[in-house]
């Protein structure tokens, strides 16, 4: 026996979008909520929410004096990352999810989620949250609307998106948007209590390409839940990019000015926890060089009328991995998290209230774990989970650019692939050309972290970073890389030349022999002397790798042997990669661009093999 039109807040929305106000009503009568709330994104509604989940014990309000209006959260520990295999692309046909996604034909993943979502509000408040990815004021404004059972995830997407109110006017009756539907899976008898971290066993996160729709089910951990990210902004728009003729992309994008005040600027694609956030937000080590940030985790790139690839960053903050992350390595993440208005997930909490975990110098004698337990330094434990994470908003960072809220976006100059990689890869290579270039990154290596559920450490490919990300077919997408090289026009001098780099390069004590973070300003320093024609060079059988005396090294503690190690190409290593690249390529079949086979034959002859 429901009663829909008695649910509180139903009948008043701040709206008149017929299509938003049937899909609303029809989730509400599916999912039962308690109330229906449409989120306005203001400071009160802000104050609002945190204020609930802190005194649901969700939120931990933070000392303000150490960092203003931020908060710590603790999830359900089996909720700590995103699900890969919960993942799926629903799409019609199942050749154009193939051969790297989790597929389920679209009407039965409804049919199956419709029955988990039916009556799972129960109990709970129903969000609505108008939002966009990328200015406002873009000709084409990338519309969505997340419905979400969750406060943290409304106060996090109000700090990783432009939304609320705002983004509701600009809609006005009849714009489109990607329909998000978001539940913890969690309803709440009459009488239960809450838990402090509400979610399920039970995990999909179901994306839609041809009807543009998201449905995500079971997990309250960002990757999952924040749906403008990963799921709209890369599995959705790749696919709307494939049929437009443009790139959605796991980059960074940063601005390089020279001494001499040349500016470049680079979008870098590497897998998760694997540096775009601190390559991002870099402080040059050698003089005159300056970094300003204009994305940490996604590129939306296009053509201009010029002939050139544009990069805007949709996102509106910083999600990014706590670990690591102090004032040595990252500075900048530091002072943007010190101006405060952030919300940390999984940190360690300190006695005074402030946070702290794994790398951010000595621990402090007494700690709260992300386990919400008590913590000495001699614990056998992280204090931090390896996949904590801050999410603060991007307009805080001390060196953001001013080109950001340009929606028009930046003339990419220089696109960097990486990996997390022991062994074999040199610190930085240059692509022969385009097509070299698009194999580099078609077999981007790297071992797995805690950014997703599973395994650490084992070596996968990851096509452009991109692998949990494409919304399509994977062979088709390395198609549109192909012909994206033809440029804007055919004119392909204007595309950004392409690089392959490596910070996590071991010797055979293990140790990094590359300092990296800071000292990354010299691998940047050599791409745009290499863009200018001033640096030497060596070719090698896998692309141009930097002469000894090419990479600036000056005043930097980095043995001679060291530096050799770095930049080495072992023959052996690479002829020992060869046979899972070709087990790679065979995975997709008649999909595969031939270019591809033709590069890796190239590479093959040029390591001489057969
Ligand atoms: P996602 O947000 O998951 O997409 O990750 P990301 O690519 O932005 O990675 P991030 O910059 O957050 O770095 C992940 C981890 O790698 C952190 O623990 C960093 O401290 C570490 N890291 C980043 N850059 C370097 C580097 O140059 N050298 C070394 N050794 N570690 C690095
Ligand atoms: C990643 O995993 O690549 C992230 C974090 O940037 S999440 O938003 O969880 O995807
Ligand atoms: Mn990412």
């Amino acid at each position: 026996m429901s009663a829909p039109t008695v649910t509180p807040g139903l009948d008043t929305a701040p709206t008149s979008h017929p299509r938003l106000l049937a899909w609303v009503r029809e989730v509400a009568e599916l999912t039962t909520p308690e109330r229906v709330v449409w989120c306005d994104g203001s400071a009160p509604e802000w104050e609002r929410l945190t204020g609930e989940l802190v005194d649901a014990g969700t939120l931990v309000r933070l000392n303000p004096s150490l960092k203003p209006n931020s908060f710590w959260s603790r999830t359900d520990p089996s909720d700590v990352a995103r699900v890969e295999e919960r993942t799926f692309i629903c799409s019609v046909d199942e050749a154009d999810a193939g051969p790297t996604n989790n597929w389920m034909a679209p009407a039965e993943m409804k049919r199956t989620m419709t029955e988990l979502y039916r009556g799972c509000m129960t109990g709970r408040t129903m969000y609505v949250i108008p939002f966009c990815m990328g200015p406002l004021t873009a000709e084409n404004p990338m519309f969505g609307v997340e419905i979400t059972d969750s406060a943290y995830v409304v106060a996090s997407m109000r700090v990783m998106t432009r939304m609320g109110q705002q983004a509701l006017d600009k809609m006005g009756d009849d714009a489109d948007f990607v329909a998000c539907l978001h539940s913890v899976g969690a309803p709440l008898a009459p009488g239960e209590s809450d838990v402090l971290w509400p979610c399920n066993d039970t995990k999909y996160i179901s994306h839609f390409p041809e009807t543009r729709e998201i449905w995500s089910y079971g997990s309250g951990y960002g990757g999952n839940s924040l749906l403008g990210k990963k799921c709209y902004s890369l599995r959705i728009a790749s696919a709307i990019a494939r049929d437009e003729g443009w790139l959605a992309e796991h980059m960074l994008i940063l601005k390089l000015t020279s001494p001499e005040g040349d500016v470049r600027y680079i979008a870098a694609a590497f897998p998760s926890a694997c540096g775009k956030t601190n390559l991002a937000m870099l402080e040059p080590t050698i003089p005159g060089w300056t970094v300003e940030t204009l994305g940490d985790d996604i590129a939306w790139m296009r053509f201009g009328s010029d002939g050139r690839l544009y990069a805007v960053n949709p996102e509106y903050g910083l999600f990014g991995v706590a670990p690591g992350t102090d004032w040595k390595t990252n500075p900048n993440a530091m002072r943007t998290l010190a101006r405060g208005n952030s919300i940390f997930t999984n940190v360690a909490l300190t006695d005074d209230g402030d946070v702290w975990w794994e790398g951010m110098g000595e621990p402090p004698a007494h700690l709260t774990d992300w386990h919400g337990n008590d913590w000495t330094p001699t614990s056998d434990r992280p204090a931090s989970h390896p996949n904590s994470r801050f999410c603060t908003p991007i307009s805080q960072c001390p060196i953001l650019a001013n080109e950001y809220e340009d929606p028009k976006g930046v003339p990419i100059d220089a696109i960097l692939f990486g990996g997390r990689r022991k062994t074999t890869i040199p610190l930085v290579t240059q692509a022969r050309d385009w097509t070299h270039g698009v194999y580099l990154g078609a077999t981007i290596s790297s071992e797995t972290t805690a950014a997703a559920a599973g395994k650490v450490g084992v070596v996968r490919r990851d096509p452009m970073a991109m692998l949990p990300f494409i919304g399509y077919n994977a062979g088709d997408y390395l198609r549109h890389w192909i012909e994206m090289g033809k440029g804007a026009e055919g004119d392909p001098d204007k595309l950004p030349k392409i690089f392959y780099v490596n910070w996590f390069r071991r010797g055979d004590d293990g140790r990094f022999l590359w300092p990296g973070f800071g000292e990354n300003s010299r691998v940047l320093k050599w791409v745009v002397e290499r863009l200018n024609g001033t640096a030497d060079a060596v070719e090698t059988p896998v692309g141009f790798v930097p002469a000894s005396s090419s990479l600036d090294v000056s005043g930097l503690d980095l043995s001679e042997a060291d530096l050799a190690a770095v930049l080495a190409v072992d023959a052996e290593e690479w002829r020992s990669e060869i046979p899972q690249v070709t087990e790679w390529f065979e995975k997709f079949g008649d999909k595969l661009p031939g270019v591809l086979w033709s590069e890796l034959d190239a590479l093959k002859a040029r390591l001489g093999i057969e």
